[in-house]
């Protein structure tokens, strides 16, 4: 046996390893060193927890359960998760890498979801339907879809699956988690506040393992009536199509190449902020980064110096200091994409101006870091401009007006976000209208919440996560038809 620590999946009530005995090891970035071990499943994993969360949704006490009953439940487990916040925050740290300045402040935000989507529980409503025929009363109903899969990537483990989890429980639904391989720590450490807030069993489960393997059985299973995926563009797309095989709702959130716009007239030091924290803040390692500064040629030499000038001076080091402001790279894997796409700017011409190269000191030398690089005289043609890093990459690409600021934006396969920066008002309702992307920020960066609904347009995501929307993507309609005549009438027409 190893002296690894070990995590144990939650199944129908109970905590357990896989049917195999196999298990995974779990790399800390900060020092390249395993540090735990999770379970590695397979098919036999899969159909346990299906099965759990079926029974769960069809004949447990969770299907008897009244959604004020639901909503109390959600709202006592956001109380669970404000308490153990900082607990959490730490073994997301070690396990992607990311700051805990971030991840702390993550984990205190999360319980909000569970209030909102709590409250939200018993205000589903259906409603009365007019009625063009005599005798009839006809309403709908909105019911839950049954076993959702919520697969999550190694970004922001518990805040991308708290997306998913609090608007699909307080619809009704249950759920059957698949974390990242490369950190599902966190993930198994909150199915304990599942269990202390009194949730039944099998109506959260885990189910730890690769996407190949585990990921496809789940999304194929014919017993789920939907997938909630947050990932990269090729996995979502191959998630898609195995979904629709036996048409499953499917919510996609895939990742963007986002556009961060600084006009000439924009405060040019808050700009230069957004610039910044759009593209360094996580390592670049957001969905949302603003990888591609889009700047007014007049103001071009300026922001781009001033940007290299404050890049330059981020502290890399142990994301546990609160004086680090840059982590390393989640995983191996990610590492190396990202030194690749270095070369792949370079070779396509770009002007490297900072960083493009892992940091030389010593006590970085374990961990997974990249520099914080910033490429200037991009073109939106270059495979840089075009395709999703996912690091700490900048590529800045100047523009002459608004015309070609707004060709430029658009032309880009994904449309998930985009940043604004000016002082003009009509400029700026100009660019929100025409930005092709779901969420646009003006004169800031990188703000989301339980209230805003988040999701992409394009090739980056169908449905939407947050706000009161979101819990549409979890629920379906019922039309129900009375018949109120004594006397059923021609039994060979339509009525
Ligand atoms: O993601 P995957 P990877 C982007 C980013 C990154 C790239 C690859 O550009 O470089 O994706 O990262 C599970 N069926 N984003 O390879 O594969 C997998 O186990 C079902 C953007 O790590 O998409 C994990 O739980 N599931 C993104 C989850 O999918 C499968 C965040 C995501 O992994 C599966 C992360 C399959 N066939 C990466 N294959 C964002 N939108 O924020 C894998 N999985």
């Amino acid at each position: 046996m190893s002296n690894l620590e070990r995590f144990y999946n939650l199944v129908d009530g109970n905590y357990q390893a896989s049917a195999t005995g196999c298990w995974l090891t779990t790399a800390n970035p900060y020092t390249g060193a395993d540090w735990a071990e999770v379970p590695q499943c397979g098919i036999d994993d899969v159909e346990q927890a299906v099965a759990a969360a079926y029974r769960a949704f069809s004949s447990g006490p969770w299907a008897r359960l009244n959604a004020t009953a639901r909503g109390k439940l959600l709202r006592r487990l956001g109380d669970l998760i404000a308490r153990d916040a900082e607990k959490l925050a730490a073994l997301e740290v070690r396990d992607n890498g990311k700051l805990y300045a971030e991840m702390l402040g993550q984990l205190r935000y999360l319980p909000e979801w569970y209030y909102y989507f709590g409250g939200l529980a018993d205000k589903i409503e259906g409603g009365v339907l007019p009625s063009d025929k005599a005798e009839v009363f006809s309403y709908t109903k909105r019911e839950p879809l049954g076993v959702v899969v919520a697969i999550t990537p190694w970004n922001s483990p518990l805040m991308l699956l708290t997306w998913k989890l609090a608007p699909a429980l307080a619809a009704g639904n249950t759920v059957v988690i698949k974390p990242s391989e490369f950190t599902s720590c966190s993930t198994l450490a909150l199915m304990a506040l599942f269990k202390e807030a009194g949730f039944p069993d099998g109506v959260v489960n885990t189910v730890t393992g690769f996407g190949h393997e585990v990921g496809t059985a789940l999304v194929s299973h014919p017993l789920v009536a939907k997938v909630a995926f947050t990932g990269g563009d090729a996995t979502g797309a191959s998630v898609y199509s195995q979904a629709a095989k036996n048409i499953k709702h499917v919510t996609l959130e895939l990742g963007g190449k986002s556009p961060n716009i600084i006009f000439a007239d924009a405060h040019i030091e808050n700009a230069v902020k957004g610039a910044i924290s759009g593209i360094f803040a996580a390592s670049g390692q957001t969905c949302i980064a603003g990888s591609r500064l889009l700047v007014q040629r007049s103001v071009y030499q300026q922001v781009s110096e001033k940007v290299v000038a404050l890049a330059r001076t981020a502290q890399l080091g142990d994301p546990m200091l609160s004086t680090t402001q840059v982590g390393p790279i989640t995983t191996l894997p990610q590492r190396d994409k990202v030194l690749q796409y270095i070369d792949v700017a370079r070779e396509g011409g770009a002007e490297c101006l900072l960083g493009g190269k892992r940091p030389e000191a010593e006590a970085l030398a374990n961990g997974w870091f990249v520099e914080p690089t910033i490429f200037a005289d991009v073109h939106n043609q270059m495979r840089i401009a075009r395709e999703e890093v996912f690091g700490p990459i900048l590529s800045i690409i100047p523009f002459d007006d608004d015309d070609e600021a707004l060709s430029i934006a658009n032309d880009t396969p994904y449309g998930l976000a985009a940043g604004v920066w000016t002082a003009d008002i009509r400029r700026a309702f100009r660019f929100t209208d025409q930005i092709r992307a779901g969420t646009v920020w003006v004169n800031t960066y990188r703000a989301v919440s339980f209230m805003a609904p988040f999701g992409g347009y394009k090739q980056s995501g169908i449905g939407r996560e947050n706000g009161q929307v979101a819990i549409d993507d979890y629920l379906q309609t019922k039309s129900v038809w009375v018949n109120l005549a004594e006397e059923v009438l021609n039994p060979f027409v339509m009525r």
